[in-house]
């Protein structure tokens, strides 16, 4: 059976988050905002529907997706491109492949020990955020 997501998740540690950021052309004073947030994951998942809502402070990001059918994603509000994003189940592991401009580029979400991971991969660099569960 696939992992269940669901529910709310807060941002416990961040390891390399700026790297990928600049990896994405992110500005410096974007980058030095970015990294000192407060981000909340929300989770709602309907069989292999699934929406994830990025929540912070600063902005906003959500997106919603059919496990193994191609769309065209907007990243509005983050690095503003286009691509072709990709959801599959990898064993217990979401996995995304977002073909466009920037080479590699994608993120995987895991639970392991009731933590939530999120890996993103953008080029040679590689970001790890750390969620637990929200009250
Ligand atoms: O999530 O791909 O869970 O969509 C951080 C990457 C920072 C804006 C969020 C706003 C942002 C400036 C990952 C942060 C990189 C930085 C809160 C979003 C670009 C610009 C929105 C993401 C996936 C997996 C689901």
């Amino acid at each position: 059976m696939a992992t269940d997501f669901s529910g709310n998740w807060e941002l416990e540690r961040s390891d390399n988050f700026e790297d990928y950021l600049k990896a994405l052309n992110i500005d410096f004073a974007t980058r030095k905002i970015a990294c000192h947030l407060h981000q909340t994951k929300v989770f709602i998942q309907d069989g292999d529907t699934i929406t994830i809502k990025t929540l912070s402070t600063f902005r906003n990001y959500e997106l919603t997706f059919t496990v193994g059918m191609e769309m065209d994603e907007h990243t509005k509000g983050l690095d503003n491109r286009v691509v072709k994003s990709l959801v599959t189940w990898q064993g217990d592991r979401l996995v995304c492949t977002q073909k466009g401009e920037k080479a590699n580029r994608g993120w995987k979400h895991w639970i392991d020990d009731g933590k939530l991971y999120l890996e993103l991969t953008c080029e040679d660099k590689v970001c790890i955020q750390v969620f637990k569960r929200k009250e």
